[in-house]
């Protein structure tokens, strides 16, 4: 296989429901979208989903434009490959900037299993036929106002769903949901806003009596050490997210007992064959993943559909229906759970049409290259 034109769409898209972490809010999302022609002119998509400022990771929207244009694409383009680990050789010297690798990951995926006629969930190893999705909500301005959204999603399917806390907001709410629904699957994400301290640890420890399925990134990702302590004081087991870049950081965790959940997300781990090695060291260590999201356009949306079809993704994932966030999607049909479930597509690649006039419609920017 041989990549002969690359085409980046830098989007944007309105989110039907601002969204508010322990960082910052966000009312609308620019990620970019990644077209890659075979020289047999087999077309795969990808998605670099970073966020627009360096509050989640270091990377933004604009750093990961520049990556993408000088360096990921001449890496890329006219290079030889058989699997899609191979073409991300060709880039394997870039350090860090996972999200734009992502992005090329994904299409590489897409092209591969669309040339070998198989749908993305089978060409990454894929067994389920639907996957479990939850949704993650953001921090509200009142008590009331997040009940009114838990009850919502509720309402709408869902049988897990995810609050972001931070200092302030974080013990009062989840009590609040949680006398609320009794029987919910519910887990708290703090996107690693807490401090080290004895006052965190109370904060902890009364979430620790809430029946929580995971606590989410309480600390700085790179503190290890913070989480091995917290973990061995708590009965909740801990999920890191934003500490696990790579499988190195994986190895960490699992030698520290720093977390007994992991957040498996293509776009922090730099791709679709990043993110299946962390599922099979996880599974062969007993440790439980799930897809986490970066608010992902379809096209992303669709690859953590596929992924979460690995047998290890024994949680729900953040795969929600487009809907809960864009009121009209990249991808046709967009993503659709039922009950909570969504289905695994079955057509080759990532198994959904991309509706490329309204990508245009929306680009702010655009590159386009021939070999
Ligand atoms: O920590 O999971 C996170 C969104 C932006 C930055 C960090 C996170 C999130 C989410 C997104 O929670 C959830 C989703 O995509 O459904
Ligand atoms: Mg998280």
């Amino acid at each position: 296989m041989r990549i002969d034109r690359l085409r980046i769409f830098d989007v944007g898209l309105p989110l039907v429901h601002g969204f508010e972490t322990s960082s910052h809010r966000k009312t609308s999302l620019d990620h970019l979208l990644v077209e890659a022609t075979a020289a047999d002119g087999t077309v795969g998509w990808g998605e670099v989903a970073s966020p627009a400022d360096p509050y989640y990771g270091s990377e933004t929207t604009e750093t990961a434009w520049t990556i993408a244009v000088r360096y990921l694409v001449p890496a890329v383009l006219g290079t030889e490959w058989e699997t899609p680990a191979d073409l991300e050789q060709s880039w394997a010297r870039i350090r860090g900037h996972e999200f734009a690798k992502a992005g090329f990951s994904i299409a590489a995926w897409d092209l591969h299993s669309r040339a070998t006629g198989q749908s993305l969930a089978v060409a990454l190893g894929g067994t389920r036929t639907t996957v479990t999705a939850g949704v993650s909500l953001g921090i509200e301005p009142s008590i009331d106002a997040l009940l009114t959204q838990v009850e919502r999603q509720v309402a709408a399917g869902y049988g897990r769903v995810k609050l972001k806390i931070a200092p302030g907001w974080d013990a009062a709410p989840v009590a609040a949901v949680r006398a609320a629904h009794p029987d919910l699957d519910l887990h708290v994400d703090a996107n690693g806003a807490y401090p080290d301290t004895a006052e965190s640890l109370e904060v902890f420890r009364a979430l620790d009596g809430e029946r929580l399925t995971m606590i989410e990134q309480p600390f700085a990702p790179r503190d290890f050490v913070a989480h091995a302590r917290l973990q061995a004081q708590l009965a909740t087991p801990l999920c890191l997210d934003e500490s696990i870049v790579d499988l190195a950081d994986l190895g960490t965790m699992l030698a520290l007992d720093a977390g007994r959940v992991l957040n498996i997300k293509v776009s922090r781990m730099g791709g679709l064959t990043a993110a299946r090695r962390a599922h099979d060291v996880a599974r062969e260590s007993g440790v439980p993943v799930w897809c986490g999201g970066m608010h992902e356009f379809g096209v992303g949306r669709a690859a953590n559909v596929a992924l979460s079809s690995l047998p290890g993704f024994t949680l729900p994932s953040d795969v929600s229906g487009s809907d809960k966030y864009y009121a009209r999607d990249v991808i046709v049909p967009p993503v659709v759970a039922r009950g909570g479930r969504v289905p695994v597509p079955t057509s080759p690649g990532l198994g959904h049409d991309v509706d490329v006039d309204w990508i245009i419609e929306n680009t702010s920017r655009r590159f386009d290259t021939a070999a």
